[in-house]
């Protein structure tokens, strides 16, 4: 099946020989409009109500950038077995399995864990285990992570909700720090002090399979031209250290002040980047197909 560029060029030749040119356009057009910016985001936060769904915090959430629709993805209530949990880290891994920390003590699957770790869960099996201890890691008490995503290599990638000690080195909730299981070494992958504004915090992260990065944070924050808030998710460039917000709370949840605290955009990539580029509407696609084809056909009368 032809895509991209080929595709074009057939659409091209149906144009010139076809009496069907105009649907072809239309086609085309709805093509590119069904392909652009469709993510599904699965995202965590406190109770809330999101696209008219209303969920708990211990709940994980769908949502769809096309549809601007929601649905519960994980429901709390059915696998952990306390109520009123928070999950406050979240990545869904290949096979199905969602890795996940929590707020507070918890326990899920049948095992116990504390805000420190990082707990792998099957929802299928119901069954979890703990991919990262943070007590046998923090050299600092009670800590907690906020934010996390493991790497292919291994590598877990974790923000904390306060300032930490690993060793020698500190750490800022505002921070990323990328831990090595085998070395068990710890350094500073995103230094917290790049970002402004009155709450910095990262709480929740992924790293995106084009090195860019998902973001959000505990309050109003400013980075690589971009300004947000708690409730927002953004994607940030550090190799060109520009960003832009990709999920915008404000028009989604029923409630101002909402806090997204764990995100994940499945299939790990965002077609859009760097500065934010208004999306075209479908109309404007067709518009500009038959702007396009009017041309065509003016040069062919010529
Ligand atoms: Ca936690
Ligand atoms: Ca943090
Ligand atoms: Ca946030």
């Amino acid at each position: 099946m032809r895509s991209g560029p080929w595709l074009l060029l057939e659409m091209l030749g149906a144009v010139r020989i076809s009496g069907v040119r105009v649907a072809a356009f239309l086609t085309f057009a709805l093509m590119i409009a069904s392909q652009a910016g469709a993510v599904q985001i699965l995202l965590a936060s406190g109770d809330a109500s999101l696209s008219g769904l209303n969920y708990s915090k211990d709940d994980v959430v769908s949502f769809d950038t096309e549809t601007e629709t929601a649905s519960v993805y994980f429901t709390g209530a059915d696998h952990f077995a306390a109520s009123n949990e928070d999950i406050d880290a979240l990545q869904l891994l290949d096979n199905g399995n969602l890795l996940l920390s929590t707020k507070g003590d918890a326990s899920l699957g049948g095992i116990s864990f504390d805000k420190a770790d990082v707990v792998e869960y099957d929802p299928v099996a119901e069954s979890a285990s703990i991919i990262f201890s943070g007590d046998s890691v923090f050299t600092s008490a009670s800590e907690n992570i906020d934010a996390l995503h493991l790497r292919s290599n291994g590598n877990l990638i974790f923000s904390t909700a306060a300032d930490a000690k690993i060793g020698s080195l500190s750490i800022t909730k505002k921070d990323l720090v990328e831990y090595d299981p085998v070395a068990e070494t710890a350094t500073i992958l995103f230094d917290g002090t790049l970002t402004s504004g009155s709450n910095r915090d990262i709480n929740a992260f992924q790293l995106l399979a084009d090195g860019t990065y998902v973001l959000s944070t505990a309050g109003n924050a400013s980075l690589g031209g971009a300004s947000w808030s708690k409730d927002d998710l953004v994607q940030y460039d550090p190799v060109s250290g520009s960003a832009h917000v990709f999920f915008e709370g404000a028009n989604y949840f029923a409630s101002a002040g909402e806090n997204v605290e764990a995100a994940f955009v499945v299939g790990g990539a965002l077609e859009e980047k760097g500065p934010v580029v208004p999306e075209p509407s479908t109309g404007a696609l067709v518009a500009l197909g038959i702007a396009l084809l009017s041309r065509v056909e003016r040069r062919h009368d010529a």
